[in-house]
Protein backbone atom coordinates (compact mmCIF):
# COMPACT_ATOMS: atom_id res chain seq x y z
CA UNK A 1 0.00 0.00 0.00
CA UNK A 2 1.31 3.39 -0.37
CA UNK A 3 2.81 5.77 1.93
CA UNK A 4 1.48 8.79 0.34
CA UNK A 5 -2.17 7.62 -0.01
CA UNK A 6 -5.19 5.83 1.41
CA UNK A 7 -5.69 2.48 0.18
CA UNK A 8 -7.54 3.13 -3.29
CA UNK A 9 -8.58 1.43 -6.74
CA UNK A 10 -5.99 -0.02 -8.92
CA UNK A 11 -3.78 1.01 -11.30
CA UNK A 12 -5.48 0.68 -15.06
CA UNK A 13 -8.32 2.00 -12.97
CA UNK A 14 -7.03 5.13 -11.80
CA UNK A 15 -5.15 5.67 -15.01
CA UNK A 16 -8.58 5.27 -16.90
CA UNK A 17 -11.36 7.27 -14.27
CA UNK A 18 -8.83 9.60 -11.70
CA UNK A 19 -10.11 12.94 -10.53
CA UNK A 20 -12.80 13.21 -13.79
CA UNK A 21 -16.81 12.81 -13.64
CA UNK A 22 -18.58 12.93 -16.30
CA UNK A 23 -22.07 14.57 -14.58
CA UNK A 24 -20.22 17.50 -13.98
CA UNK A 25 -19.52 18.07 -17.68
CA UNK A 26 -22.53 17.19 -19.79
CA UNK A 27 -21.93 13.73 -19.22
CA UNK A 28 -19.05 13.38 -21.66
CA UNK A 29 -17.09 10.16 -21.37
CA UNK A 30 -14.43 12.33 -22.13
CA UNK A 31 -12.86 15.09 -20.50
CA UNK A 32 -13.28 17.78 -22.74
CA UNK A 33 -10.29 20.00 -24.24
CA UNK A 34 -9.86 23.31 -22.81
CA UNK A 35 -7.50 25.09 -25.54
CA UNK A 36 -7.93 28.42 -24.19
CA UNK A 37 -5.00 30.29 -23.07
CA UNK A 38 -6.53 33.16 -21.08
CA UNK A 39 -9.33 32.95 -18.86
CA UNK A 40 -11.96 35.96 -17.96
CA UNK A 41 -12.14 37.57 -14.75
CA UNK A 42 -15.41 37.74 -13.19
CA UNK A 43 -13.88 41.24 -11.71
CA UNK A 44 -10.45 42.92 -11.58
CA UNK A 45 -10.03 42.57 -7.96
CA UNK A 46 -10.52 38.56 -8.50
CA UNK A 47 -7.85 38.63 -11.09
CA UNK A 48 -5.47 40.23 -8.85
CA UNK A 49 -5.67 37.79 -6.01
CA UNK A 50 -5.11 35.15 -9.29
CA UNK A 51 -2.16 36.60 -9.49
CA UNK A 52 -1.41 36.90 -5.89
CA UNK A 53 -1.91 33.58 -5.37
CA UNK A 54 -4.33 33.92 -2.74
CA UNK A 55 -7.36 32.78 -5.14
CA UNK A 56 -7.50 29.33 -6.68
CA UNK A 57 -8.65 29.98 -10.11
CA UNK A 58 -7.11 30.07 -13.66
CA UNK A 59 -5.86 33.08 -14.57
CA UNK A 60 -3.59 32.20 -17.68
CA UNK A 61 -2.22 28.29 -19.47
CA UNK A 62 1.13 28.82 -18.85
CA UNK A 63 0.84 28.50 -15.36
CA UNK A 64 -2.01 26.24 -15.19
CA UNK A 65 -5.21 24.70 -17.39
CA UNK A 66 -8.02 22.26 -16.36
CA UNK A 67 -7.51 19.24 -19.20
CA UNK A 68 -3.48 19.96 -17.62
CA UNK A 69 -4.56 19.95 -14.45
CA UNK A 70 -6.83 16.37 -14.49
CA UNK A 71 -3.16 15.03 -16.53
CA UNK A 72 -1.00 16.15 -13.37
CA UNK A 73 -3.81 14.67 -11.01
CA UNK A 74 -4.07 11.31 -12.83
CA UNK A 75 -0.27 10.91 -12.99
CA UNK A 76 0.51 12.21 -9.29
CA UNK A 77 -2.02 9.00 -8.54
CA UNK A 78 -0.35 6.72 -10.50
CA UNK A 79 3.29 7.74 -8.94
CA UNK A 80 2.30 7.95 -5.67
CA UNK A 81 3.36 11.45 -5.53
CA UNK A 82 1.51 14.45 -3.80
CA UNK A 83 1.31 16.60 -7.34
CA UNK A 84 2.76 16.67 -10.81
CA UNK A 85 3.58 19.06 -13.19
CA UNK A 86 3.35 19.07 -16.81
CA UNK A 87 5.52 20.21 -19.67
CA UNK A 88 6.04 20.59 -23.19
CA UNK A 89 8.88 17.74 -23.59
CA UNK A 90 10.61 15.97 -21.27
CA UNK A 91 13.88 18.32 -21.29
CA UNK A 92 11.27 20.55 -20.63
CA UNK A 93 10.00 19.03 -16.85
CA UNK A 94 14.38 17.98 -16.35
CA UNK A 95 15.75 21.77 -17.07
CA UNK A 96 12.81 23.38 -15.11
CA UNK A 97 12.91 21.07 -11.90
CA UNK A 98 16.75 21.59 -12.25
CA UNK A 99 16.50 25.38 -12.55
CA UNK A 100 14.33 25.02 -9.77
CA UNK A 101 16.42 23.05 -7.23
CA UNK A 102 19.62 24.77 -8.06
CA UNK A 103 21.41 27.64 -7.30
CA UNK A 104 24.94 29.35 -8.15
CA UNK A 105 28.04 27.41 -6.33
CA UNK A 106 25.52 24.25 -6.01
CA UNK A 107 26.97 20.88 -7.39
CA UNK A 108 24.55 18.30 -8.84
CA UNK A 109 26.05 14.69 -8.43
CA UNK A 110 24.99 12.87 -11.42
CA UNK A 111 25.31 8.93 -12.64
CA UNK A 112 27.85 8.09 -15.41
CA UNK A 113 25.60 7.30 -18.17
CA UNK A 114 22.51 10.07 -18.96
CA UNK A 115 20.20 10.64 -22.16
CA UNK A 116 22.34 12.84 -24.57
CA UNK A 117 20.50 16.45 -23.84
CA UNK A 118 20.65 15.38 -20.03
CA UNK A 119 24.20 15.33 -20.31
CA UNK A 120 24.45 18.19 -22.48
CA UNK A 121 21.98 20.40 -20.09
CA UNK A 122 24.07 19.29 -17.00
CA UNK A 123 27.56 20.44 -18.66
CA UNK A 124 27.72 22.45 -21.01
CA UNK A 125 24.23 24.39 -19.74
CA UNK A 126 24.31 24.63 -16.14
CA UNK A 127 27.77 24.77 -15.57
CA UNK A 128 27.86 27.73 -17.49
CA UNK A 129 25.94 29.77 -14.36
CA UNK A 130 28.12 28.45 -11.81
CA UNK A 131 27.16 24.70 -11.03
CA UNK A 132 29.49 22.12 -10.65
CA UNK A 133 28.36 19.06 -11.92
CA UNK A 134 30.08 15.09 -11.22
CA UNK A 135 29.38 12.01 -11.97
CA UNK A 136 29.88 9.01 -10.40
CA UNK A 137 29.10 5.37 -11.02
CA UNK A 138 25.67 5.10 -8.95
CA UNK A 139 25.31 1.40 -10.05
CA UNK A 140 27.49 1.08 -6.72
CA UNK A 141 25.64 3.38 -4.14
CA UNK A 142 29.11 3.89 -1.76
CA UNK A 143 30.35 5.99 -4.93
CA UNK A 144 27.76 8.06 -3.93
CA UNK A 145 28.37 8.36 -0.75
CA UNK A 146 31.96 9.02 -0.88
CA UNK A 147 31.34 11.79 -3.52
CA UNK A 148 28.70 13.47 -1.23
CA UNK A 149 29.91 16.81 -0.01
CA UNK A 150 28.15 19.90 1.62
CA UNK A 151 27.33 21.43 -1.76
CA UNK A 152 25.67 18.85 -3.19
CA UNK A 153 22.29 19.80 -3.76
CA UNK A 154 20.65 17.37 -5.98
CA UNK A 155 22.07 14.02 -6.79
CA UNK A 156 20.27 12.90 -10.26
CA UNK A 157 19.87 9.44 -12.72
CA UNK A 158 18.13 7.24 -14.87
CA UNK A 159 17.50 3.93 -14.19
CA UNK A 160 17.20 1.84 -16.34
CA UNK A 161 20.11 4.15 -18.05
CA UNK A 162 19.56 5.30 -21.87
CA UNK A 163 21.37 3.44 -22.97
CA UNK A 164 23.48 1.08 -21.74
CA UNK A 165 20.85 0.04 -19.16
CA UNK A 166 22.53 0.12 -15.73
CA UNK A 167 20.59 0.09 -13.01
CA UNK A 168 20.68 2.60 -10.18
CA UNK A 169 19.45 0.87 -6.34
CA UNK A 170 17.21 3.65 -5.53
CA UNK A 171 16.35 3.05 -2.32
CA UNK A 172 20.22 3.15 -1.58
CA UNK A 173 20.95 5.77 -2.98
CA UNK A 174 18.49 8.27 -1.69
CA UNK A 175 19.22 7.43 1.50
CA UNK A 176 22.76 8.58 1.21
CA UNK A 177 21.58 11.26 -0.78
CA UNK A 178 18.87 12.63 2.12
CA UNK A 179 21.64 11.86 4.68
CA UNK A 180 23.32 14.30 3.49
CA UNK A 181 20.85 16.75 2.74
CA UNK A 182 20.66 16.67 -0.69
CA UNK A 183 17.31 15.95 -2.99
CA UNK A 184 17.09 13.38 -5.33
CA UNK A 185 15.82 13.72 -9.01
CA UNK A 186 15.13 9.88 -10.64
CA UNK A 187 14.01 9.89 -14.70
CA UNK A 188 11.25 7.28 -14.50
CA UNK A 189 10.74 7.59 -18.56
CA UNK A 190 12.31 3.73 -19.18
CA UNK A 191 9.57 2.25 -16.31
CA UNK A 192 6.62 4.59 -16.38
CA UNK A 193 5.08 4.35 -13.10
CA UNK A 194 3.50 1.22 -13.76
CA UNK A 195 6.99 -0.54 -13.51
CA UNK A 196 8.55 1.54 -11.13
CA UNK A 197 7.74 4.02 -7.88
CA UNK A 198 10.54 6.05 -7.37
CA UNK A 199 8.55 8.06 -5.07
CA UNK A 200 7.88 5.11 -2.90
CA UNK A 201 12.01 3.94 -2.82
CA UNK A 202 12.50 7.67 -1.17
CA UNK A 203 13.40 9.55 -4.46
CA UNK A 204 11.88 13.45 -4.10
CA UNK A 205 10.91 13.87 -7.93
CA UNK A 206 10.55 11.46 -11.00
CA UNK A 207 10.55 12.62 -14.39
CA UNK A 208 9.48 11.45 -17.61
CA UNK A 209 9.18 12.68 -21.35
CA UNK A 210 5.95 11.57 -22.03
CA UNK A 211 6.69 11.34 -25.50
CA UNK A 212 7.98 7.53 -24.72
CA UNK A 213 5.62 5.29 -23.01
CA UNK A 214 3.25 7.61 -21.56
CA UNK A 215 1.86 9.03 -24.76
CA UNK A 216 2.67 5.40 -26.04
CA UNK A 217 1.68 6.25 -29.87
CA UNK A 218 4.53 8.65 -30.81
CA UNK A 219 2.96 11.20 -32.24
CA UNK A 220 3.55 14.32 -29.17
CA UNK A 221 6.03 15.63 -27.30
CA UNK A 222 5.76 16.11 -23.96
CA UNK A 223 6.95 15.55 -19.92
CA UNK A 224 6.28 15.75 -16.40
CA UNK A 225 7.66 16.33 -12.99
CA UNK A 226 5.70 14.00 -9.94
CA UNK A 227 6.53 15.18 -6.22
CA UNK A 228 6.77 13.66 -2.87
CA UNK A 229 6.80 17.11 -1.69
CA UNK A 230 3.89 19.89 -2.79
CA UNK A 231 5.92 22.81 -2.09
CA UNK A 232 8.40 21.53 -4.24
CA UNK A 233 5.61 21.12 -7.17
CA UNK A 234 4.74 24.52 -6.65
CA UNK A 235 8.20 26.05 -7.14
CA UNK A 236 8.79 24.01 -10.40
CA UNK A 237 5.39 24.88 -11.72
CA UNK A 238 5.87 28.92 -10.49
CA UNK A 239 9.50 29.23 -11.28
CA UNK A 240 10.97 26.71 -13.70
CA UNK A 241 8.19 26.30 -15.59
CA UNK A 242 6.34 29.54 -15.33
CA UNK A 243 9.72 31.95 -15.53
CA UNK A 244 12.61 29.78 -16.17
CA UNK A 245 11.47 27.53 -19.25
CA UNK A 246 7.77 28.71 -20.69
CA UNK A 247 7.51 24.75 -21.63
CA UNK A 248 4.30 24.57 -21.18
CA UNK A 249 2.55 21.68 -23.01
CA UNK A 250 -0.42 21.70 -25.32
CA UNK A 251 -4.10 20.80 -24.24
CA UNK A 252 -4.57 18.62 -26.96
CA UNK A 253 -0.95 16.75 -26.24
CA UNK A 254 -2.54 16.11 -22.61
CA UNK A 255 -5.86 14.64 -24.49
CA UNK A 256 -3.59 12.63 -26.02
CA UNK A 257 -1.70 11.48 -22.95
CA UNK A 258 -4.35 10.84 -21.39
CA UNK A 259 -5.89 8.14 -23.90
CA UNK A 260 -2.18 6.70 -24.12
CA UNK A 261 -2.66 6.21 -19.68
CA UNK A 262 -5.89 3.82 -20.59
CA UNK A 263 -3.88 1.60 -21.78
CA UNK A 264 -0.46 1.90 -20.47
CA UNK A 265 -0.57 -1.39 -18.16
CA UNK A 266 -1.89 -3.80 -21.26
CA UNK A 267 1.07 -1.79 -23.42
CA UNK A 268 3.33 -2.50 -20.76
CA UNK A 269 2.63 -5.95 -20.06
CA UNK A 270 2.70 -6.56 -24.12
CA UNK A 271 6.16 -4.65 -23.91
CA UNK A 272 8.11 -6.90 -21.44
CA UNK A 273 6.86 -10.06 -22.79
CA UNK A 274 8.01 -9.54 -26.02
CA UNK A 275 11.04 -7.71 -24.65
CA UNK A 276 12.00 -10.96 -22.78
CA UNK A 277 11.97 -12.71 -25.60
CA UNK A 278 13.71 -10.33 -27.79
CA UNK A 279 17.05 -10.38 -25.29
CA UNK A 280 16.77 -14.19 -25.08
CA UNK A 281 16.65 -14.84 -28.88
CA UNK A 282 19.30 -11.79 -29.51
CA UNK A 283 21.87 -13.74 -27.02
CA UNK A 284 21.47 -17.04 -28.44
CA UNK A 285 22.53 -16.01 -31.88
CA UNK A 286 26.32 -16.45 -32.79
CA UNK A 287 26.99 -13.08 -34.29
CA UNK A 288 26.36 -11.58 -30.41
CA UNK A 289 28.54 -10.45 -27.88
CA UNK A 290 26.32 -9.18 -25.01
CA UNK A 291 22.80 -8.35 -24.45
CA UNK A 292 21.77 -5.67 -21.97
CA UNK A 293 18.59 -6.64 -20.20
CA UNK A 294 17.39 -6.28 -16.89
CA UNK A 295 14.98 -10.01 -17.16
CA UNK A 296 17.87 -11.79 -18.18
CA UNK A 297 19.69 -13.66 -15.10
CA UNK A 298 23.37 -13.43 -16.90
CA UNK A 299 22.22 -9.55 -16.24
CA UNK A 300 24.86 -8.09 -13.54
CA UNK A 301 21.98 -6.65 -11.85
CA UNK A 302 19.03 -8.93 -12.50
CA UNK A 303 18.50 -9.06 -8.67
CA UNK A 304 18.02 -5.15 -8.05
CA UNK A 305 15.66 -5.24 -10.74
CA UNK A 306 13.65 -8.46 -9.79
CA UNK A 307 13.16 -5.91 -6.02
CA UNK A 308 12.64 -2.54 -7.76
CA UNK A 309 11.07 -3.18 -11.12
CA UNK A 310 7.54 -4.64 -11.42
CA UNK A 311 8.93 -6.07 -14.77
CA UNK A 312 11.89 -5.71 -16.67
CA UNK A 313 10.75 -3.08 -19.39
CA UNK A 314 10.62 -2.49 -23.22
CA UNK A 315 14.34 -1.50 -24.17
CA UNK A 316 16.87 -3.94 -24.69
CA UNK A 317 20.80 -2.93 -25.89
CA UNK A 318 23.30 -5.27 -27.02
CA UNK A 319 26.42 -5.38 -28.81
CA UNK A 320 27.49 -7.67 -31.99
CA UNK A 321 30.74 -9.73 -32.06
CA UNK A 322 31.72 -7.65 -35.16
CA UNK A 323 31.36 -4.26 -33.32
CA UNK A 324 30.25 -0.83 -34.43
CA UNK A 325 30.49 -2.09 -38.19
CA UNK A 326 28.10 -5.00 -37.60
CA UNK A 327 25.99 -3.22 -35.85
CA UNK A 328 25.27 -0.85 -38.40
CA UNK A 329 24.73 -3.70 -40.81
CA UNK A 330 22.50 -4.85 -38.29
CA UNK A 331 20.62 -1.73 -38.52
CA UNK A 332 20.51 -1.44 -42.40
CA UNK A 333 19.27 -5.23 -42.76
CA UNK A 334 16.23 -4.70 -40.83
CA UNK A 335 13.05 -4.82 -42.55
CA UNK A 336 10.25 -4.98 -39.98
CA UNK A 337 11.77 -3.00 -37.75
CA UNK A 338 12.22 0.51 -37.92
CA UNK A 339 15.70 2.69 -37.95
CA UNK A 340 14.62 5.54 -35.64
CA UNK A 341 15.50 7.41 -32.36
CA UNK A 342 12.98 7.50 -29.57
CA UNK A 343 11.32 4.92 -27.42
CA UNK A 344 7.91 3.44 -26.10
CA UNK A 345 6.00 3.32 -29.15
CA UNK A 346 3.51 0.59 -30.97
CA UNK A 347 6.78 0.49 -33.66
CA UNK A 348 9.59 -1.39 -32.65
CA UNK A 349 12.27 0.91 -33.42
CA UNK A 350 16.08 0.73 -33.70
CA UNK A 351 19.03 2.79 -33.31
CA UNK A 352 23.06 3.48 -32.70
CA UNK A 353 23.43 5.18 -29.60
CA UNK A 354 26.74 6.63 -30.21
CA UNK A 355 26.16 8.27 -33.40
CA UNK A 356 22.73 9.55 -32.67
CA UNK A 357 20.82 9.70 -29.06
CA UNK A 358 24.30 9.76 -27.55
CA UNK A 359 26.16 12.13 -29.68
CA UNK A 360 26.42 15.02 -27.50
CA UNK A 361 29.00 13.04 -25.38
CA UNK A 362 32.46 13.49 -27.29
CA UNK A 363 34.04 9.87 -28.31
CA UNK A 364 36.40 10.36 -25.29
CA UNK A 365 32.94 11.08 -23.13
CA UNK A 366 31.16 7.91 -24.17
CA UNK A 367 34.01 6.04 -23.12
CA UNK A 368 34.52 7.37 -19.68
CA UNK A 369 30.52 6.81 -19.30
CA UNK A 370 30.10 3.57 -20.91
CA UNK A 371 28.34 4.12 -23.99
CA UNK A 372 30.10 1.79 -26.35
CA UNK A 373 30.59 2.25 -30.03
CA UNK A 374 29.12 -0.44 -31.11
CA UNK A 375 25.91 -0.27 -28.80
CA UNK A 376 22.19 -0.98 -30.51
CA UNK A 377 19.44 -0.16 -28.82
CA UNK A 378 16.06 -1.52 -29.70
CA UNK A 379 12.79 -0.52 -28.31
CA UNK A 380 10.34 -3.15 -28.73
CA UNK A 381 7.30 -2.69 -29.82
CA UNK A 382 3.68 -3.87 -30.11
CA UNK A 383 4.06 -5.96 -33.44
CA UNK A 384 3.77 -9.64 -33.08
CA UNK A 385 6.63 -11.29 -31.53
CA UNK A 386 6.74 -14.13 -34.61
CA UNK A 387 7.45 -11.09 -36.81
CA UNK A 388 9.80 -9.05 -34.90
CA UNK A 389 12.09 -12.43 -33.97
CA UNK A 390 12.17 -13.17 -37.86
CA UNK A 391 13.36 -9.38 -39.02
CA UNK A 392 15.84 -9.75 -36.19
CA UNK A 393 17.21 -13.27 -37.24
CA UNK A 394 17.82 -12.60 -40.69
CA UNK A 395 19.44 -9.18 -39.94
CA UNK A 396 21.54 -10.96 -37.49
CA UNK A 397 22.84 -13.51 -40.28
CA UNK A 398 23.18 -10.41 -41.98
CA UNK A 399 25.87 -8.46 -39.45
CA UNK A 400 27.63 -12.01 -39.55
CA UNK A 401 28.38 -11.78 -43.05
CA UNK A 402 30.44 -8.80 -42.68
O1 LIG B 1 12.36 16.05 -24.45
P1 LIG B 1 11.95 14.65 -24.75
O2 LIG B 1 10.47 14.41 -24.58
O3 LIG B 1 12.49 14.17 -26.07
O4 LIG B 1 12.60 13.72 -23.61
C1 LIG B 1 13.95 13.76 -23.26
C2 LIG B 1 14.33 12.47 -22.61
C3 LIG B 1 14.44 12.43 -21.24
N1 LIG B 1 14.79 11.30 -20.59
C4 LIG B 1 15.03 10.17 -21.26
C5 LIG B 1 15.42 8.94 -20.50
C6 LIG B 1 14.92 10.14 -22.64
O5 LIG B 1 15.18 8.99 -23.29
C7 LIG B 1 14.58 11.32 -23.34
C8 LIG B 1 14.47 11.34 -24.81
N2 LIG B 1 15.16 10.30 -25.45
C9 LIG B 1 14.97 9.99 -26.86
C10 LIG B 1 15.79 8.72 -27.15
O6 LIG B 1 16.62 8.32 -26.31
O7 LIG B 1 15.58 8.12 -28.19
C11 LIG B 1 15.28 11.18 -27.71
C12 LIG B 1 15.67 11.00 -29.10
S1 LIG B 1 17.10 12.04 -29.54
Amino acid sequence: MSKLHAPKTGFSTRAIHFGYHPAQHQGALVPPIYTSATYAFPDAAYGGRCFAGTEPGYFYTRVANPTLALLEARLASLEEGVGAVVFGSGMGAITATLWSLLEQGDEVLADLTLYGCTFSFLNHGLTRFGVTVRHVDMTDPDNVARAMSAKTRVVYFESPANPNMRLVDIAAVSAIAHAGGARVVVDNTYCTPYLQQPLLLGADVSVHSMTKYLGGHGDLTAGAAIFADAELAKRVRLFGLKDMTGAVMSAQDAHLVMRGLKTLALRMDRHCQSAQKVAEFIQAHAATEVVHFPGLPTFPQHALAQRQMRQFGGMVAFELKGGMRAGIRFMDALQLVTRAVSLGDAETLAQHPASMTHATYTPEERVAHGISEGLVRLSVGLEDSVDLLADLQQALDHAMDA
